[in-house]
Protein backbone atom coordinates (compact mmCIF):
# COMPACT_ATOMS: atom_id res chain seq x y z
CA UNK A 1 0.00 0.00 0.00
CA UNK A 2 3.23 2.43 0.87
CA UNK A 3 3.57 2.39 -3.16
CA UNK A 4 -0.02 3.65 -3.69
CA UNK A 5 1.70 7.64 -2.73
CA UNK A 6 -1.58 8.26 -0.78
CA UNK A 7 -5.13 7.86 -2.35
CA UNK A 8 -7.65 4.92 -2.38
CA UNK A 9 -8.14 2.12 -4.36
CA UNK A 10 -10.96 0.23 -5.31
CA UNK A 11 -10.81 -3.67 -6.66
CA UNK A 12 -14.23 -6.01 -7.46
CA UNK A 13 -14.10 -9.64 -8.21
CA UNK A 14 -16.60 -10.34 -10.55
CA UNK A 15 -20.29 -12.24 -9.65
CA UNK A 16 -21.05 -16.03 -10.75
CA UNK A 17 -21.48 -16.56 -14.50
CA UNK A 18 -24.64 -18.32 -15.68
CA UNK A 19 -23.51 -21.40 -18.15
CA UNK A 20 -27.31 -22.34 -18.15
CA UNK A 21 -30.35 -22.16 -16.42
CA UNK A 22 -29.94 -22.12 -12.16
CA UNK A 23 -26.09 -23.71 -13.10
CA UNK A 24 -23.28 -21.58 -12.57
CA UNK A 25 -19.39 -22.09 -14.23
CA UNK A 26 -17.29 -22.99 -11.45
CA UNK A 27 -16.08 -19.26 -9.70
CA UNK A 28 -12.49 -18.00 -9.64
CA UNK A 29 -11.90 -14.87 -8.32
CA UNK A 30 -10.56 -12.15 -9.85
CA UNK A 31 -6.52 -12.39 -9.88
CA UNK A 32 -5.70 -8.82 -8.76
CA UNK A 33 -8.27 -9.32 -6.09
CA UNK A 34 -7.12 -12.62 -5.24
CA UNK A 35 -3.25 -11.58 -4.98
CA UNK A 36 -4.42 -8.62 -2.39
CA UNK A 37 -7.47 -10.25 -0.62
CA UNK A 38 -6.99 -14.34 -0.75
CA UNK A 39 -11.08 -13.84 -0.35
CA UNK A 40 -12.75 -16.35 -2.71
CA UNK A 41 -16.20 -15.86 -2.69
CA UNK A 42 -17.65 -13.92 -5.69
CA UNK A 43 -19.20 -10.47 -5.15
CA UNK A 44 -17.11 -8.59 -3.19
CA UNK A 45 -15.28 -5.21 -3.52
CA UNK A 46 -11.86 -4.45 -1.46
CA UNK A 47 -11.34 -0.52 -0.77
CA UNK A 48 -7.58 0.06 0.29
CA UNK A 49 -6.83 3.56 1.60
CA UNK A 50 -3.34 3.58 2.76
CA UNK A 51 -3.20 7.04 4.68
CA UNK A 52 -6.51 6.28 6.76
CA UNK A 53 -5.90 6.03 10.54
CA UNK A 54 -8.02 3.30 11.21
CA UNK A 55 -9.72 1.97 7.89
CA UNK A 56 -7.04 0.90 5.85
CA UNK A 57 -8.43 -2.09 4.12
CA UNK A 58 -12.29 -2.54 3.79
CA UNK A 59 -13.78 -5.64 2.68
CA UNK A 60 -17.33 -5.72 0.73
CA UNK A 61 -18.93 -9.02 0.85
CA UNK A 62 -21.61 -11.22 0.50
CA UNK A 63 -23.51 -11.14 4.23
CA UNK A 64 -24.37 -14.32 5.88
CA UNK A 65 -27.64 -15.89 4.61
CA UNK A 66 -28.41 -19.41 6.02
CA UNK A 67 -30.91 -19.95 3.70
CA UNK A 68 -28.86 -19.51 0.44
CA UNK A 69 -25.89 -20.90 2.18
CA UNK A 70 -27.59 -24.42 2.93
CA UNK A 71 -28.65 -23.92 -1.04
CA UNK A 72 -25.15 -22.70 -2.49
CA UNK A 73 -22.67 -23.05 0.43
CA UNK A 74 -20.96 -21.34 3.62
CA UNK A 75 -20.08 -17.59 3.34
CA UNK A 76 -17.59 -15.43 5.52
CA UNK A 77 -19.86 -12.91 6.01
CA UNK A 78 -19.21 -9.14 7.24
CA UNK A 79 -17.77 -10.31 10.77
CA UNK A 80 -15.55 -13.53 9.00
CA UNK A 81 -14.14 -10.59 6.38
CA UNK A 82 -12.25 -8.94 9.59
CA UNK A 83 -12.02 -12.44 11.79
CA UNK A 84 -10.32 -14.12 9.00
CA UNK A 85 -9.75 -12.08 6.47
CA UNK A 86 -7.92 -9.37 8.26
CA UNK A 87 -10.43 -6.47 6.52
CA UNK A 88 -10.34 -3.46 9.28
CA UNK A 89 -13.86 -2.93 8.65
CA UNK A 90 -16.16 -4.99 6.62
CA UNK A 91 -19.80 -4.33 5.18
CA UNK A 92 -22.23 -6.27 3.26
CA UNK A 93 -22.18 -5.48 -0.48
CA UNK A 94 -25.94 -4.68 -0.31
CA UNK A 95 -24.78 -1.36 1.51
CA UNK A 96 -22.17 -0.28 -1.44
CA UNK A 97 -24.18 2.61 -2.55
CA UNK A 98 -24.39 3.74 1.02
CA UNK A 99 -20.77 3.73 2.61
CA UNK A 100 -18.19 3.21 -0.55
CA UNK A 101 -18.80 6.78 -1.46
CA UNK A 102 -17.93 7.77 1.90
CA UNK A 103 -14.96 5.73 2.01
CA UNK A 104 -13.56 7.67 -1.46
CA UNK A 105 -14.35 11.39 0.79
CA UNK A 106 -10.85 13.34 0.56
CA UNK A 107 -8.79 10.74 -0.39
CA UNK A 108 -6.88 12.02 -3.91
CA UNK A 109 -6.22 9.73 -6.85
CA UNK A 110 -8.08 6.56 -6.96
CA UNK A 111 -6.54 3.37 -8.00
CA UNK A 112 -9.41 1.80 -10.35
CA UNK A 113 -9.64 -0.03 -13.72
CA UNK A 114 -12.13 0.75 -16.03
CA UNK A 115 -13.41 -1.88 -18.73
CA UNK A 116 -13.32 -4.48 -16.67
CA UNK A 117 -17.01 -4.21 -15.28
CA UNK A 118 -19.61 -2.26 -16.74
CA UNK A 119 -22.15 -1.71 -14.08
CA UNK A 120 -19.12 -1.43 -11.50
CA UNK A 121 -17.79 1.63 -13.85
CA UNK A 122 -21.21 3.15 -14.08
CA UNK A 123 -22.16 2.96 -10.67
CA UNK A 124 -18.79 3.92 -9.67
CA UNK A 125 -19.05 6.90 -12.01
CA UNK A 126 -22.49 8.14 -10.59
CA UNK A 127 -20.92 7.86 -6.90
CA UNK A 128 -18.05 10.15 -8.02
CA UNK A 129 -20.66 12.76 -10.36
CA UNK A 130 -23.13 13.26 -6.85
CA UNK A 131 -19.56 14.12 -4.85
CA UNK A 132 -18.05 16.33 -7.21
CA UNK A 133 -21.50 18.44 -7.73
CA UNK A 134 -21.25 18.69 -3.68
CA UNK A 135 -18.18 20.68 -3.61
CA UNK A 136 -19.72 23.65 -2.61
CA UNK A 137 -20.90 21.70 0.98
CA UNK A 138 -16.80 20.55 1.11
CA UNK A 139 -16.84 17.19 -0.44
CA UNK A 140 -14.06 16.25 -2.40
CA UNK A 141 -14.16 13.55 -5.01
CA UNK A 142 -11.22 11.59 -6.11
CA UNK A 143 -8.64 13.88 -8.16
CA UNK A 144 -8.35 11.42 -10.92
CA UNK A 145 -8.44 7.74 -11.92
CA UNK A 146 -5.51 5.85 -12.26
CA UNK A 147 -4.78 2.62 -13.85
CA UNK A 148 -3.87 0.48 -10.84
CA UNK A 149 -1.97 -2.30 -13.07
CA UNK A 150 1.04 0.32 -13.35
CA UNK A 151 1.82 -0.69 -9.43
CA UNK A 152 -0.14 -3.84 -8.64
CA UNK A 153 1.17 -6.11 -11.73
CA UNK A 154 5.02 -4.92 -11.38
CA UNK A 155 4.39 -6.02 -7.74
CA UNK A 156 2.54 -9.37 -9.35
CA UNK A 157 5.26 -9.71 -11.99
CA UNK A 158 8.26 -10.59 -9.09
CA UNK A 159 7.06 -13.17 -7.25
CA UNK A 160 8.54 -14.05 -3.42
CA UNK A 161 9.32 -16.57 -1.78
CA UNK A 162 5.68 -17.87 -0.83
CA UNK A 163 4.58 -17.22 -4.35
CA UNK A 164 7.78 -19.37 -5.47
CA UNK A 165 6.92 -22.15 -3.07
CA UNK A 166 3.57 -22.38 -4.69
CA UNK A 167 4.28 -22.10 -8.63
CA UNK A 168 6.82 -25.31 -7.41
CA UNK A 169 3.50 -26.93 -5.58
CA UNK A 170 1.87 -26.55 -9.05
CA UNK A 171 4.90 -27.52 -11.04
CA UNK A 172 4.84 -30.69 -9.17
CA UNK A 173 1.57 -31.61 -9.51
CA UNK A 174 1.86 -31.13 -13.13
CA UNK A 175 4.88 -33.23 -13.76
CA UNK A 176 2.32 -36.24 -11.80
CA UNK A 177 0.28 -35.57 -14.56
CA UNK A 178 2.27 -35.59 -17.31
CA UNK A 179 4.15 -38.91 -16.03
CA UNK A 180 0.58 -40.36 -15.69
CA UNK A 181 -0.15 -39.24 -19.48
CA UNK A 182 3.22 -40.62 -21.24
CA UNK A 183 2.98 -43.89 -19.21
CA UNK A 184 -1.30 -44.41 -20.71
CA UNK A 185 -0.46 -42.89 -24.02
CA UNK A 186 -1.27 -46.05 -26.58
CA UNK A 187 -3.05 -46.10 -29.66
CA UNK A 188 -6.67 -46.55 -29.89
CA UNK A 189 -7.39 -44.22 -26.70
CA UNK A 190 -9.27 -41.31 -26.93
CA UNK A 191 -7.38 -37.60 -26.56
CA UNK A 192 -10.14 -37.48 -23.89
CA UNK A 193 -8.99 -40.46 -21.85
CA UNK A 194 -5.29 -38.00 -21.55
CA UNK A 195 -7.92 -35.15 -20.67
CA UNK A 196 -9.49 -36.46 -18.40
CA UNK A 197 -6.23 -38.37 -17.25
CA UNK A 198 -4.59 -35.43 -16.55
CA UNK A 199 -7.11 -32.94 -15.03
CA UNK A 200 -8.52 -35.37 -12.88
CA UNK A 201 -4.36 -35.92 -11.64
CA UNK A 202 -4.57 -32.16 -11.00
CA UNK A 203 -7.45 -32.56 -8.79
CA UNK A 204 -6.66 -35.70 -7.18
CA UNK A 205 -3.50 -34.21 -5.99
CA UNK A 206 -5.31 -30.98 -4.35
CA UNK A 207 -4.59 -28.41 -7.10
CA UNK A 208 -7.70 -26.20 -8.51
CA UNK A 209 -7.88 -28.09 -11.74
CA UNK A 210 -6.09 -27.08 -15.17
CA UNK A 211 -5.32 -23.02 -15.03
CA UNK A 212 -6.33 -23.00 -18.94
CA UNK A 213 -8.05 -25.72 -21.00
CA UNK A 214 -5.85 -28.85 -21.51
CA UNK A 215 -4.57 -29.41 -24.80
CA UNK A 216 -4.55 -32.71 -25.88
CA UNK A 217 -3.31 -33.50 -29.68
CA UNK A 218 -2.23 -36.51 -31.42
CA UNK A 219 -1.17 -36.15 -34.73
CA UNK A 220 -1.29 -33.50 -36.99
CA UNK A 221 -3.51 -32.21 -34.37
CA UNK A 222 -0.85 -31.16 -32.80
CA UNK A 223 0.12 -28.35 -35.51
CA UNK A 224 -3.17 -26.56 -34.35
CA UNK A 225 -1.85 -24.16 -31.72
CA UNK A 226 -4.65 -23.65 -29.61
CA UNK A 227 -6.82 -27.30 -30.29
CA UNK A 228 -8.66 -27.78 -27.09
CA UNK A 229 -11.50 -30.23 -28.91
CA UNK A 230 -9.20 -33.54 -27.68
CA UNK A 231 -11.78 -36.03 -29.40
CA UNK A 232 -9.76 -37.79 -31.95
CA UNK A 233 -8.54 -41.56 -31.57
CA UNK A 234 -5.04 -42.02 -31.37
CA UNK A 235 -3.09 -43.81 -34.20
CA UNK A 236 -0.07 -46.36 -33.59
CA UNK A 237 2.58 -43.45 -35.33
CA UNK A 238 1.29 -40.35 -33.55
CA UNK A 239 2.63 -38.38 -31.39
CA UNK A 240 1.02 -36.73 -28.71
CA UNK A 241 1.53 -33.13 -27.61
CA UNK A 242 0.31 -32.36 -24.13
CA UNK A 243 -0.12 -28.90 -22.78
CA UNK A 244 -1.04 -29.00 -19.32
CA UNK A 245 -0.89 -27.40 -16.29
CA UNK A 246 -2.38 -27.51 -12.72
CA UNK A 247 -3.47 -24.28 -11.08
CA UNK A 248 -3.00 -24.55 -7.21
CA UNK A 249 -3.62 -21.00 -4.66
CA UNK A 250 -4.63 -19.36 -8.08
CA UNK A 251 -1.35 -19.76 -9.79
CA UNK A 252 -0.76 -22.05 -12.89
CA UNK A 253 1.54 -24.51 -14.58
CA UNK A 254 2.40 -24.34 -17.99
CA UNK A 255 3.87 -27.16 -19.59
CA UNK A 256 4.17 -28.76 -22.69
CA UNK A 257 5.38 -32.41 -23.62
CA UNK A 258 5.45 -34.20 -26.94
CA UNK A 259 5.18 -38.13 -26.49
CA UNK A 260 4.82 -41.19 -28.58
CA UNK A 261 1.52 -43.91 -28.99
CA UNK A 262 3.86 -46.56 -29.71
CA UNK A 263 7.02 -47.19 -27.88
CA UNK A 264 9.41 -45.10 -29.84
CA UNK A 265 9.36 -41.82 -32.26
CA UNK A 266 9.75 -42.21 -35.41
CA UNK A 267 12.63 -40.64 -37.01
CA UNK A 268 11.05 -37.76 -38.42
CA UNK A 269 9.73 -37.31 -34.85
CA UNK A 270 12.83 -37.82 -33.48
CA UNK A 271 14.68 -35.21 -35.65
CA UNK A 272 12.28 -32.45 -35.26
CA UNK A 273 12.49 -33.06 -31.38
CA UNK A 274 15.80 -32.90 -31.06
CA UNK A 275 15.91 -29.34 -32.93
CA UNK A 276 13.04 -28.04 -30.87
CA UNK A 277 14.97 -29.91 -27.27
CA UNK A 278 18.07 -28.47 -28.63
CA UNK A 279 17.04 -24.56 -28.95
CA UNK A 280 14.40 -25.06 -25.09
CA UNK A 281 17.89 -26.01 -23.74
CA UNK A 282 19.43 -23.18 -25.13
CA UNK A 283 17.19 -20.73 -24.62
CA UNK A 284 17.46 -21.85 -20.40
CA UNK A 285 20.34 -21.48 -20.17
CA UNK A 286 20.44 -17.38 -21.20
CA UNK A 287 17.66 -16.74 -18.69
CA UNK A 288 19.44 -15.61 -15.92
CA UNK A 289 19.34 -11.25 -14.25
CA UNK A 290 20.38 -8.47 -16.58
CA UNK A 291 19.58 -10.23 -19.87
CA UNK A 292 16.48 -9.10 -21.95
CA UNK A 293 13.12 -11.05 -21.99
CA UNK A 294 13.04 -10.41 -25.77
CA UNK A 295 16.81 -11.95 -26.22
CA UNK A 296 15.43 -15.27 -24.83
CA UNK A 297 13.43 -15.80 -28.05
CA UNK A 298 15.93 -14.44 -29.96
CA UNK A 299 18.30 -17.07 -28.79
CA UNK A 300 16.14 -20.29 -28.98
CA UNK A 301 14.88 -18.69 -32.42
CA UNK A 302 19.02 -18.79 -33.72
CA UNK A 303 19.31 -22.47 -32.47
CA UNK A 304 15.90 -23.66 -33.93
CA UNK A 305 16.64 -22.32 -37.44
CA UNK A 306 20.53 -23.90 -37.13
CA UNK A 307 18.22 -27.14 -36.50
CA UNK A 308 15.86 -26.58 -39.45
CA UNK A 309 18.63 -25.96 -41.73
CA UNK A 310 20.63 -29.16 -41.06
CA UNK A 311 17.18 -31.10 -41.23
CA UNK A 312 16.45 -29.70 -44.25
CA UNK A 313 12.61 -27.81 -43.44
CA UNK A 314 14.81 -24.67 -45.00
CA UNK A 315 17.14 -23.80 -47.10
CA UNK A 316 19.87 -20.79 -47.17
CA UNK A 317 21.68 -19.66 -44.15
CA UNK A 318 20.80 -18.89 -40.71
CA UNK A 319 21.22 -15.02 -40.99
CA UNK A 320 19.10 -14.93 -44.87
CA UNK A 321 16.52 -16.86 -42.97
CA UNK A 322 16.44 -14.98 -39.72
CA UNK A 323 16.10 -11.79 -42.30
CA UNK A 324 13.29 -13.17 -44.17
CA UNK A 325 11.85 -14.78 -41.35
CA UNK A 326 10.90 -17.62 -43.27
CA UNK A 327 10.86 -19.98 -40.15
CA UNK A 328 7.62 -18.53 -39.53
CA UNK A 329 6.09 -21.20 -41.35
CA UNK A 330 7.39 -23.46 -39.26
CA UNK A 331 7.39 -21.31 -35.65
CA UNK A 332 4.63 -18.72 -35.50
CA UNK A 333 4.88 -17.65 -32.14
CA UNK A 334 6.85 -16.64 -29.46
CA UNK A 335 9.43 -18.21 -26.76
CA UNK A 336 8.12 -16.90 -24.16
CA UNK A 337 5.30 -15.05 -21.71
CA UNK A 338 5.03 -14.75 -18.08
CA UNK A 339 3.51 -17.00 -15.56
CA UNK A 340 2.18 -16.80 -12.78
CA UNK A 341 -1.51 -16.15 -11.32
CA UNK A 342 -2.67 -15.81 -14.97
CA UNK A 343 -0.89 -18.16 -17.31
CA UNK A 344 -0.38 -15.22 -19.32
CA UNK A 345 0.87 -13.38 -16.29
CA UNK A 346 0.77 -9.80 -15.83
CA UNK A 347 3.81 -7.24 -15.89
CA UNK A 348 5.29 -5.33 -18.64
CA UNK A 349 7.55 -6.49 -21.43
CA UNK A 350 9.10 -3.17 -22.09
CA UNK A 351 11.01 -1.12 -19.73
CA UNK A 352 10.51 2.83 -19.60
CA UNK A 353 12.41 3.68 -22.67
CA UNK A 354 10.46 0.69 -24.70
CA UNK A 355 13.23 -1.15 -24.63
CA UNK A 356 13.13 -5.26 -23.94
CA UNK A 357 12.31 -5.68 -20.27
CA UNK A 358 15.66 -6.57 -18.08
CA UNK A 359 15.17 -9.98 -16.08
CA UNK A 360 15.09 -9.93 -12.69
CA UNK A 361 14.87 -12.08 -9.86
CA UNK A 362 11.64 -13.58 -8.92
CA UNK A 363 10.36 -13.17 -12.59
CA UNK A 364 8.84 -16.51 -14.00
CA UNK A 365 8.83 -16.99 -17.48
CA UNK A 366 7.97 -19.78 -20.00
CA UNK A 367 10.18 -21.37 -22.42
CA UNK A 368 8.90 -22.95 -25.06
CA UNK A 369 10.16 -23.26 -28.62
CA UNK A 370 8.05 -25.38 -31.12
CA UNK A 371 7.73 -26.42 -34.64
CA UNK A 372 4.45 -27.25 -36.41
CA UNK A 373 4.90 -28.77 -39.86
CA UNK A 374 0.78 -28.70 -41.53
CA UNK A 375 -0.36 -31.87 -43.23
CA UNK A 376 -0.72 -30.40 -46.79
CA UNK A 377 2.99 -28.61 -46.36
CA UNK A 378 4.16 -29.33 -49.85
CA UNK A 379 7.06 -27.61 -48.95
CA UNK A 380 8.08 -29.51 -46.44
CA UNK A 381 10.23 -32.85 -46.80
CA UNK A 382 7.05 -35.29 -47.06
CA UNK A 383 8.09 -37.69 -43.81
CA UNK A 384 7.69 -34.47 -41.39
CA UNK A 385 4.25 -33.42 -42.62
CA UNK A 386 1.82 -33.31 -39.89
CA UNK A 387 4.01 -33.50 -37.11
CA UNK A 388 4.19 -30.47 -34.49
CA UNK A 389 6.17 -30.56 -31.46
CA UNK A 390 5.96 -27.96 -28.71
CA UNK A 391 8.28 -28.43 -25.48
CA UNK A 392 7.67 -25.91 -22.87
CA UNK A 393 9.11 -25.58 -19.13
CA UNK A 394 8.63 -23.09 -16.12
CA UNK A 395 11.17 -21.28 -15.64
CA UNK A 396 12.34 -18.92 -12.45
CA UNK A 397 14.95 -16.25 -12.44
CA UNK A 398 17.07 -16.69 -9.28
CA UNK A 399 19.74 -13.79 -8.44
CA UNK A 400 22.62 -16.26 -9.97
CA UNK A 401 20.70 -17.56 -12.86
CA UNK A 402 17.60 -19.27 -13.09
CA UNK A 403 15.31 -22.31 -11.36
CA UNK A 404 13.67 -24.77 -13.47
CA UNK A 405 10.36 -25.37 -11.39
CA UNK A 406 9.45 -28.21 -14.44
CA UNK A 407 12.85 -30.09 -14.55
CA UNK A 408 11.13 -33.25 -12.87
CA UNK A 409 9.02 -33.86 -16.26
CA UNK A 410 10.77 -36.47 -18.66
CA UNK A 411 12.16 -34.49 -21.70
CA UNK A 412 14.58 -36.42 -22.93
CA UNK A 413 14.06 -38.43 -26.00
CA UNK A 414 15.25 -41.54 -24.13
CA UNK A 415 13.87 -40.00 -20.72
CA UNK A 416 10.14 -39.80 -22.70
CA UNK A 417 10.64 -43.22 -24.27
CA UNK A 418 11.26 -45.12 -21.01
CA UNK A 419 7.94 -44.36 -19.84
CA UNK A 420 6.37 -45.38 -22.23
MN1 LIG B 1 2.70 -21.20 -22.50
Amino acid sequence: MTAMNGGAAVFCTGPEKVRNRDVHYPFRPDSDFWYLTGFDEPDAVAVLRPDHDEARYVLFVRPKDPEMETWHGRRAGVEGAVERFGADAAYSIDELDEHLPDLLKGQGRLHYRTGDDADFDRKLLGWLQRMYSRTRDGVTGPTGIVEPGTLLHEMRLVKDAEELEIMRRAARITEQAHRAAMSHLRPGIHEYEIEALVDGTFRREGGWGPGYPSICAAGANATVLHYTTNAEQVRPRDLMLLDAGCEIDGYTADVTRCFPASERFTPAQADLYRVVLASEIHAIEHVRPGHTFHSVHDEALRVLVEGMLDIGLLSGSVEENLESKDYRRYYMHRTSHWLGLDVHDVGSYYDDDQSSRVLEPGMVLTIEPGLYVAEDDEQAPEAFRGIGIRIEDDVAVTPDGHEVLTAGIPKTIEEIEALG
